[in-house]
C-alpha cells in the first residue's frame, strides 16, 4: 500500500516528514502519470477503473493543462466545440452544452473542472508538484521519480502526459531583463488577467496566440506595436453562439459523428475536396476557395486534395489569401508586410477573429523584423531596426519548445542509465509515439512521432490512452512486469515517419513542427503525417500481434 502523501504542502500534519529520501519507503504505484490536462486526465480514469492504483502530479494548481496556462485575451480552440471534446462517456458528451462553434478557454477549463468532478479525479491528483526525474531502476523494473519538494516515489509504469506544447519558448533577447514594465508569455498568463488600458504594448510574434489576442489587446491598449518575425496565414473563423437545434441534431448521432472523424486524415468530421486546384477551372477554384473562406476555420485545408503536395496548387490557395488581406488591410505596404509567402499550411494554420483589420487601427503599428532580429529590450521598450519602440508592457507570443520540451525538462534516465535528452540529442526516435527503446515501462500520450498535433487532440489523445491502459492490463494479465520497445521497431518507426513527412509540403518550411522556433533544437519532422486512421490500425495491429516491435518479460 502506497503511504500517504498530502495533494497540498498546507494539508500535510505538523510532524509529518517533507522529503523520503529511503528509496524503500517511497510511496509505490502501479503507475504515475505526469500531467493533469487531457490525456493525464483520461488515462487516471482509465487506469483507476481497471483497479491499478494510480498517482497523477501536475505542476499547475488545477486541472486543464494547456487550457489551464494559455488564458490570454481571445485564447479559443481552433477545432470546433461539439469536436473538441471527450467521447469515452456518452453520459459526458450528451449532458455538456457548448454556447459557441469555438469554445472560449474559459469554458474548456470548466469542462476540464467538470470531468475532473464527475469522475472523482481529484483525490488521486496532486496538484502543485513538478516532477523533476524519473530514473528506471532496472533490478525492480521500476521508475524512482523525484517530485515536488525532492520527494520520492515509484510506480511500475511512468506515463508522460506532458503535452505537445506546454514548454514555454522565451526567446533569448539581450536586455530582457532590464525592462522595467511588466512583461508576459501567453502560454503562461496571470490568472487575474492583465489590464492593458491606456498602455503602450508590445509583442513578439504573430503565430496562432498572437492572432487572437492582438484584436483584442488592440481594443484596450493605447498603442500596440506588433513585432512580426514571419507572416502567418489565417482563416476567419467566423465564430457564432451554438444553435440548440445543432447541438440536439449532433447529440441525436453523436456516434456517426465520431465514426466520421476518425475516418479522416486529422480525425475531424469536415468534408474534404479531393478534386485538384491545378485541374479545376479558374471560376470552380475562386468558387471553393471562396465558399471555405465563407465557411471559416481549419476546413479550409480541405479545399483542394493536391493542397498541401502540390506546390502549385498551395500558391492558388496562397495568392487567393493574400488577396483577401490585399481587401481587408488599407495600407497596401501594411498588406505587404503582412502577406506570407511561405508554403500554405506549412505552419499550423491559423484561425482569426478581426485579425487583419486589426492593422488599419491608428493605434496599430507593425514592424518587420524578419531580416533583422529584434535588437534588444531595453528598460524602457524594445528597440528594432535601429529604433526603439517605447512601451510599456511586452507580450511574448513566442511559442513553445513543441512535442519535446517538456519531456526533456525532466531528467530521464533509462537502462543503463542513458539520459533521454542524449538518445534525442539528434531529434525524437520513439516506437509510434509511445514508446521509448531504452526506457521500459514508460508512455508518452501524443510524444513525437505520433500524429497528436496534426490530429483533433481529444481523439488522439483518447486512442493512446486507451492503447496503453490495454496494454498495462495485458502485462498484469499475463504475469508480465517489463515492457520495452525494441530498437529495430522503433528505427523502423522513425524511418517510416521521416518518410511520410517528405511527401508532403508541411515538412518543407520554418515551422515549430520541425523544431525551427527554437536555437540548436534539431530540425526533425515530429509529428506523424500518416493520419489518424492508418496510424490507430497500426497500433492495434501491434496490440493485437501481443505487441509486436515491444519485447516483454
Ligand atoms: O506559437 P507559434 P503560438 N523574435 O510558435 C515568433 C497552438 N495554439 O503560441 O514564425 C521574433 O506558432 C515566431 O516567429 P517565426 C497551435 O497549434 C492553438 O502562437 O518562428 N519573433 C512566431 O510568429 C499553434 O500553432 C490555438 O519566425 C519570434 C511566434 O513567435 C501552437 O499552439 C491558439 C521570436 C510564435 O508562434 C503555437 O502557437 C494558440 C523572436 N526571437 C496556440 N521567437 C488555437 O487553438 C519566436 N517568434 C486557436
Amino acid at each position: 500500500m502506497p503511504s500517504k502523501i498530502y495533494p497540498h504542502p498546507e494539508e500535510r500534519p505538523e510532524g509529518a516528514s517533507r522529503r523520503t529520501r529511503d528509496v524503500d519507503a517511497a510511496p509505490a504505484f502501479d503507475a504515475v502519470i505526469v500531467g493533469a490536462g487531457f490525456a493525464g486526465m483520461y488515462m487516471l480514469h482509465r487506469l483507476r477503473g481497471m483497479g491499478f492504483s494510480v498517482r497523477v502530479y501536475e505542476a499547475g494548481s488545477g486541472v486543464g493543462g494547456t487550457w489551464y496556462w494559455n488564458r490570454y485575451p481571445g485564447a479559443r480552440c481552433d477545432v470546433e466545440s461539439m469536436q473538441y471534446s471527450y467521447q469515452f462517456s456518452d453520459g459526458l458528451q450528451q449532458e455538456w452544452v457548448w454556447s459557441e462553434r469555438y469554445s472560449p478557454q474559459p469554458e474548456i477549463l470548466r469542462y476540464a473542472n467538470h470531468v475532473a468532478d464527475r469522475f472523482d479525479l481529484r483525490r488521486d491528483i496532486q496538484f502543485d508538484t513538478r516532477v523533476h526525474a524519473a530514473v528506471f531502476d532496472e533490478a525492480a523494473n521500476r521508475w524512482m521519480l523525484e517530485i515536488g519538494d525532492r520527494e520520492r516515489v515509484s510506480a511500475t509504469h511512468c506515463i508522460m502526459a506532458t503535452g505537445c506544447l506546454s514548454s514555454a519558448n522565451m526567446p533569448k533577447i539581450a536586455g530582457i531583463g532590464s525592462f522595467r514594465g511588466a512583461t508576459y508569455h501567453t502560454g503562461h498568463w496571470p490568472h487575474e488577467g492583465v489590464d492593458f488600458q491606456g498602455k503602450r504594448v508590445g509583442i513578439i510574434g504573430t503565430g496562432s496566440s498572437a492572432i487572437q489576442s492582438i484584436p483584442l489587446i488592440a481594443e484596450e491598449a493605447a498603442q500596440l506595436c506588433v513585432f512580426q518575425r514571419t507572416p502567418n496565414y489565417a482563416i476567419p473563423a467566423h465564430n457564432q453562439r451554438l444553435a440548440p437545434e445543432y447541438q440536439e441534431a449532433v447529440k441525436a448521432d453523436y456516434a456517426g459523428l465520431r465514426a466520421r472523424a476518425k475516418a479522416t486524415i486529422p480525425g475531424l468530421d469536415f468534408n474534404f475536396n479531393m478534386a485538384s486546384a491545378v485541374e479545376a477551372s479558374e471560376a470552380e477554384r475562386q468558387r471553393e476557395f471562396e465558399a471555405r473562406w465563407a465557411y471559416g476555420g481549419l476546413p479550409f485545408l480541405g479545399v483542394f486534395g493536391d493542397l498541401l503536395l502540390d506546390p502549385a496548387a498551395n500558391d492558388l490557395a496562397a495568392e487567393f489569401v493574400r488577396g483577401k488581406i490585399r481587401d481587408i488591410v488599407h495600407d497596401p505596404d501594411t498588406a505587404e508586410m503582412l502577406s506570407p509567402r511561405n508554403v500554405f499550411g506549412c505552419k499550423r494554420l491559423c484561425v482569426d477573429t478581426g485579425y487583419w483589420a486589426t492593422f488599419n487601427r491608428p493605434n496599430v503599428t507593425l514592424i518587420d523584423v524578419s531580416g533583422e532580429p529584434v535588437e534588444a529590450i531595453t528598460p524602457a521598450g524594445i528597440r528594432a531596426k535601429g529604433r526603439e519602440y517605447a512601451v510599456d508592457a511586452i507580450v511574448f507570443a513566442t511559442g513553445f519548445d513543441a512535442m519535446t520540451g517538456a519531456l526533456l525538462k525532466i531528467d530521464i534516465s533509462g537502462v543503463g542509465g542513458r539520459r533521454l535528452n542524449e538518445k534525442w540529442r539528434e531529434g525524437p526516435k520513439t516506437y509510434l509515439g509511445l514508446g521509448i527503446a531504452g526506457f521500459p515501462n514508460l508512455f508518452t500520450i501524443t510524444g513525437p512521432g505520433s500524429p497528436s498535433v496534426l490530429t483533433n487532440m481529444l481523439p488522439s489523445i483518447e486512442q493512446h490512452v486507451e492503447w496503453i491502459a490495454d496494454c498495462i492490463a495485458y502485462l498484469r494479465d499475463n504475469g508480465l512486469s517489463r515492457i520495452e520497445a525494441e530498437a529495430g521497431a522503433e528505427e523502423s518507426w522513425v524511418a517510416h515517419v521521416r518518410d511520410v513527412a517528405g511527401l508532403t509540403l508541411r515538412s518543407t518550411c520554418s515551422s515549430w513542427y520541425v523544431g525551427a522556433n527554437v536555437p540548436g533544437k534539431p530540425r526533425v519532422f515530429m509529428p506523424y503525417i500518416g493520419g489518424f486512421p492508418a496510424y490507430a490500425q497500426k497500433c492495434d495491429a501491434v496490440a493485437a500481434n501481443r505487441y509486436e516491435g515491444f519485447t516483454t518479460a
